[in-house]
């Protein structure tokens, strides 16, 4: 059996559950984070929403590692690789291969979900004998200072998932991982890019609606989770484009005038008929803005990549010492 290092324990996580649910169902308007999407069953649609045509994000950021890996490990020499979000299976060994001819001798994958967690690891473990495989379980928002990493670290956070994130939250975080890299280590950071509105919106509102059952899931876990007794199909699923914030936002619309009662929290919840829910922010980038987000969080970029269409990106920043700091010129930082 793996060891797996716990910083994270399941009622920390139902204990999170509920703070961030009695908030965000009785704030003005209404909210839900989307780390809750994510029980075993909406991982299981977030992969199946990977393979849809309109969803491109996984395949684009797939075609970039897959031509610059060699490039990455070249770079950054790394001999310690953490995994911030662990379990893109295939997007990893594209990096272990890579990495792992030069010199690779640590993984550290990062999840809040420790059962997942240890099945990813035990395979990756059993592929690649001779690297050490260390899962830790943790929200890596919450967690990032207590993750032991080792010398010529590369974090990587893949995925596009920085843009669920707010520039607020974004820049406390970038500068958090700044915080724990030494002169040698590096980030590696999957980001999606600004694009054509109609794809964006239909990258989010599929065809044949998996996109609106992952969004619906997160009521399911809070029913299965926080005794409550949400309809999910009392909702209709909702993805637009906000070209001032250049996020898409996914909505939960209220198909009736409703209750919902959440058992665990002792509180009823009442809902207009046509009133939405933020479920999701998923923020698209402009590579300066990219690049000036990152410099204002301390890091220098060391290589940046896009896939042969532009859609999608993946920037490899290092610390930035604080000698050159004066002297780089961020430009203004669009926050908010
Ligand atoms: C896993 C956060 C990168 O924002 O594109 C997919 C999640 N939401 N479809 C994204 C998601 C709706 C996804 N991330």
């Amino acid at each position: 059996m793996m060891r797996i290092e716990h910083f994270l324990k399941p009622e920390d996580l139902e204990e999170a559950l509920r703070a961030d649910v009695a908030a965000g169902l009785t704030a003005e308007p209404k909210t839900l984070p989307p780390k809750w999407f994510y029980d075993d069953r909406g991982s299981e649609l977030f992969t199946e929403i990977t393979r849809l045509e309109e969803y491109y994000p996984t395949r684009r950021e797939r075609a970039i590692l897959a031509a610059r890996a060699g490039e990455i490990a070249a770079l950054t020499g790394a001999r310690t690789l953490v995994e911030l979000g662990a379990g893109s299976g295939e997007k990893t060994r594209l990096l272990l291969d890579a990495l792992g001819a030069a010199g690779l001798e640590t993984y550290v994958p990062v999840d809040v979900s420790g059962d997942y967690l240890v099945d990813a690891a035990e395979k990756i473990a059993a592929e690649y004998p001779g690297l050490e495989v260390r899962p830790v379980a943790a929200d890596y928002e919450r967690h990032l200072s207590l993750i032991r990493g080792g010398p010529r670290e590369l974090v990587a956070f893949l995925g596009g998932t920085i843009g669920n994130m707010v520039p607020e939250e974004r820049h406390a975080f970038l500068s958090a991982i700044r915080g724990t890299l030494g002169p040698d280590d590096a980030l590696l950071l999957g980001a999606d890019l600004v694009k054509d509105e109609k794809r964006l919106v239909r990258a989010y509102d599929d065809e044949s609606g998996v996109t609106a059952e992952f969004n619906r899931n997160v009521l399911r876990v809070i029913n299965g989770h926080l005794d409550a007794d949400f309809v999910p199909e009392a909702f209709d699923h909702v993805a637009v484009w906000d070209p001032e914030n250049e996020w898409i936002e996914m909505r939960l619309r209220s198909r009736a005038r409703q209750e919902a009662r959440i058992g665990a929290l002792d509180l009823s919840v009442h809902f207009a008929d046509g009133e939405e829910m933020r479920t999701e922010i998923s923020a698209k980038f402009r590579p300066e803005r990219l690049e000036a987000e990152l410099a204002a969080a301390g890091y220098a970029l060391a290589a940046f990549w896009t896939d042969p269409e532009g859609d999608f990106s993946l920037t490899l920043a290092r610390p930035r010492g604080d000698h050159d700091s004066e002297k780089t010129s961020a430009g203004p930082l669009t926050v908010g």
